[in-house]
């Protein structure tokens, strides 16, 4: 091994090897430690080949995968000049002008954040983002920004992929420094379902500024100014990048009925998220039910009322939503969110080349190379296949949405949910209560959390076979799901108009409510002893120095941290393995490269695999850079 590294080492390879030249390069005897990895590496390989990967619940044997085709970049040339070298150059305020004043329409590209949040549960891995992600950026440096992050990418990252998000938004800002990159996040619930406190989530939007994120989506589950704004502060305080305040649209502002989330309603939202800092106003229509007409009812009154640019954003899951931005677009939005074609329609965004084809000709136009747009397309199509257990087996667009009103995220995750409690055959009648449940809450605003409080209390009442006027008759004697009686209390902040009293007391059964802040009620995470205390903790073991954004991730998910910090310790980092690997294991014969940490790569081989032993354990027979290795897995199926 001490050869090969040599023969490997980037001096040697440039053919500059001095006396000094294995004096000065202790890394040569690393391979101890890289054998250390290799092993690690085996042992998941090995795991996974036995047992399966625990987060794979349906397996097609007769699946066959197509290598996805990376659409050709020049590896040699600089990145052309983008939308983030604009914002750097002019600064927040300046670059809200500048877009405000553009003509021609903007796009937000989502494929490696909404889109496979609410198509493939959310489940993609960095490997197969950062293989286009430079060449992406070098071709398209025309894209307005590019969502990469937050929403429930940072939770899943950690607790399904084994990865670690931060190093993810690391590896996308480095691959593409030319475009912006955007996150969503939840108002004071950060990326949680839960409110935290204040100075943790002014940290988390600190250090997501400093690895990579420019703009900030920002929105709050109820629309509650009171966490949108502080959120807003804590961008323009700690960044230079942009407040993209949002307001959630729900109900229809055309229906005359309508006297809640109403014209009035929105444009007084928007322009208090205006006057509170934001650089940018964005519509979030989490579920899709914003239609054509009143999209343009609702841009237009938006562009005379506020003075920011406009950015909308919409689910496609009843199939009319490129119509709504065909609407907003001759309204005069300024940019709308679309995510490539092979990860978009139904609960995702709507086409991105479907959509530049329809403007073609049209005075707003984009100026995009549709040729390879759609390599990128097809990319994301071939990719695709390797997550098809995630896939949540909607077919067809449905009208039914505009009755119940479910995010595509939430809608797309609904189904593979009432499949696991058995509830399959009864989809329609949750879907059925859901809209329900949310009249007996008195029509809230549903997007994470809330829209998860509204699910578990329509998946609660269906399974238990309880109606509305159940609860309503004799809701003191029924014990509620956690996550619904925590709402009423006022954990995620209050809704427009106030909680329903009677309810109200009926789920609380005499715990107090509280009507201010949900932060004030939590204490500041202490970041200077808290953090000394975490770092011995976990110091050792990740195989890089721990840093602040470890105890940013652990004060957001403690459990599913830890959960990763003990798997690492057994695997190692898994980010590097081709995905095909990372679900099903390797075949007998199949040979693979995987690149180990500081770019140092190895051959890994699958020989044969044992029979299990009298105490269960299975011997699997690997090369590794083609020398004999084996690692024994105990077989738990
Ligand atoms: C999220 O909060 O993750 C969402 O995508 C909400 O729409
Ligand atoms: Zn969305």
């Amino acid at each position: 091994p001490f050869l090969i590294n040599i023969l490997k080492h980037d001096t040697f390879k440039k053919g500059k090897v001095t006396v000094n030249f294995i004096k000065s390069n202790p890394d040569l005897f690393n391979f101890k430690e890289s054998r250390n990895r290799a092993t690690k590496l085996i042992t998941y390989l090995g795991d996974t080949i036995i047992n399966g990967n625990d987060d794979v619940k349906k397996l097609d044997p007769s699946k066959t995968f197509v290598k996805p085709k990376i659409p050709k970049f020049d590896i040699t040339a600089n990145y052309p000049n983008g939308t983030k070298d604009l914002l750097t150059k002019l600064g927040p305020e300046k670059f809200s002008e500048w877009l405000k004043n553009e003509k021609k329409i903007h796009f937000t590209d989502t494929t490696m954040r909404d889109a496979h949040q609410s198509l493939l549960a959310t489940r993609m891995r960095t490997f197969d983002m950062i293989k286009v992600a430079e060449g992406y950026a070098k071709n398209h440096p025309e894209i307005f920004s590019m969502e990469v992050w937050g929403g429930a990418t940072f939770d899943v990252c950690m607790r399904f992929l084994q990865e670690n998000p931060w190093e993810r938004l690391q590896m996308l800002r480095k691959a593409m420094p030319n475009i912006l990159l955007q996150m969503l996040i939840r108002g004071s619930n950060g990326v949680g379902y839960k409110a935290y406190s204040d100075n943790l989530i002014e940290k988390f939007v600190e250090q997501s500024w400093e690895h990579g994120v420019d703009i900030f989506r920002i929105f709050d589950s109820l629309n509650w100014m009171k966490s949108i704004a502080p959120c807003i502060e804590h961008v323009r305080n700690k960044t230079k990048g942009l407040a993209e305040g949002s307001i959630c649209y729900t109900g229809d502002i055309l229906n005359p009925e309508n006297t809640k989330y109403n014209l009035k309603y929105y444009t007084k939202l928007a322009k208090d998220i205006e006057n509170a800092g934001a650089h940018i106003l964005a519509i979030k229509d989490m579920a899709g039910l914003l239609k054509p007409y009143a999209a343009f009812e609702l841009v237009s009154a938006l562009k005379q009322e506020v003075n920011i640019p406009v950015h909308l954003h919409t689910h496609d899951t009843s199939s009319i939503q490129p119509a709504t931005y065909l609407k907003a677009i001759e309204a005069g939005v300024d940019v709308v969110d679309v995510a490539l074609g092979g990860l978009s329609g139904l609960t995702s965004q709507p086409n991105f080349n479907s959509i530049v084809e329809m403007l073609r000709f049209n005075e707003r136009e984009p100026s995009i190379n549709i040729d390879s747009l759609n390599d990128y397309s097809n990319y994301w199509g071939s990719v695709r296949e390797y997550y098809y257990p995630f896939e949540s087996g909607l077919k067809a667009g449905s009208g039914e949405v505009f009755k119940h009103e479910i995010p595509g995220g939430q809608y797309s995750n609904l189904k593979p949910q009432a499949q696991a409690l058995g509830l399959e055959d009864r989809f329609h009648e949750i879907t059925d209560m859901y809209s329900q449940v949310n009249q007996l809450f008195g029509d809230i605003i549903k997007v994470t959390p809330s829209s998860k409080v509204v699910g578990d209390m329509a998946q609660y009442l269906v399974s238990n076979n309880l109606t509305i006027d159940d609860v309503l008759q004799r809701g003191d004697t029924i014990s509620f799901p956690q996550s619904v009686v925590s709402f009423f209390k006022g954990d995620l902040g209050q809704p427009v108009g106030g909680f329903p009293k009677k309810l109200q007391k009926l789920i609380l059964k005499g715990q107090k409510s509280y009507s201010d802040r949900p932060n004030a009620h939590i204490p500041p995470v202490d970041l200077e002893e808290d953090y000394k205390s975490f770092k011995k903790t976990f110091e050792k073991g990740l195989g890089r120095p721990i840093d602040i954004t470890d105890f940013l991730s652990y004060n957001l998910y403690p459990k599913v941290f830890t959960d990763a910090y003990n798997k690492h310790l057994k695997y190692g980092n898994l980010m590097h393995l081709p995905t095909k690997n990372f679900f099903y294991g390797m075949d007998i014969g199949e040979d693979i490269i995987v690149t180990l940490d500081k770019g140092k790569s190895i051959l890994i081989t699958l020989e044969s695999v044992g029979e299990p032993n009298a105490n269960g354990m299975v011997t699997v027979y690997f090369r590794v850079n083609g020398q004999g290795r084996s690692v024994e897995i105990k077989n738990t199926s």
